[in-house]
């Protein structure tokens, strides 16, 4: 069984909703679900003219090959109604696979470590969260100590849901 950080994110529709249902296909058809990180609401990063994220990290366990789970949760982001147009235009669900155990893989389709989780802060938040003492494979730093050098001052907030 394989490790997998899965970052979570949605700006449109019913986010919250999004989320939990890309969380049960997730346990269906990709792998199971070890930890759930809380949900955070955050400003549109990169974009700002774009609605409000909410972003949430899951760990879960899977036999899937790198290519093979991209491709599923390629299929759950379908199925939930993912366009994609613009490069960061706004979805109702977005799954980036941000760490595959500790392993490095540079194929054209697929870059893991995600490339920019340790500069956002929308990422990091969460995944400290669950995850303080994991090592980044490539940096080789702890998630808190990235999260403690971190420039990024977008706001990220706990989301609370009633
Ligand atoms: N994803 C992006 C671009 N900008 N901003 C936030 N707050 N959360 C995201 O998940 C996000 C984003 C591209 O994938
Ligand atoms: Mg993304
Ligand atoms: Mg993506």
């Amino acid at each position: 069984m394989i490790n997998v950080y899965l970052l979570l994110g949605s700006n449109l529709g019913n986010r919250h909703l999004f989320l939990k249902q890309a969380a049960a296909y997730i346990e269906a058809q990709a792998g199971s679900i070890v930890q759930y990180s809380g949900i955070y609401e955050t400003k549109s990063w990169g974009k700002t003219d774009a609605p409000d994220y909410l972003n949430q990290v899951l760990l879960i366990n899977t036999v899937l090959k790198p290519l093979a789970l991209l491709n599923k949760l390629l299929e759950i982001e379908l199925l939930l109604g993912r366009k994609r147009d613009e490069k960061w235009g706004s979805r109702t669900v977005d799954i980036d696979i941000l760490f595959y155990d500790n392993q490095i893989i540079n194929e054209p389709e697929l870059t893991v470590p995600h490339p920019q989780l340790h500069n956002r802060r929308f990422t990091l938040v969460p995944l400290v969260e669950i995850a303080p003492e994991w090592i980044h494979p490539v940096l080789q730093k702890a998630l808190i100590k990235l999260y403690n050098e971190l420039k990024d001052d977008l706001q990220v907030k706990k989301y609370i849901f009633e």
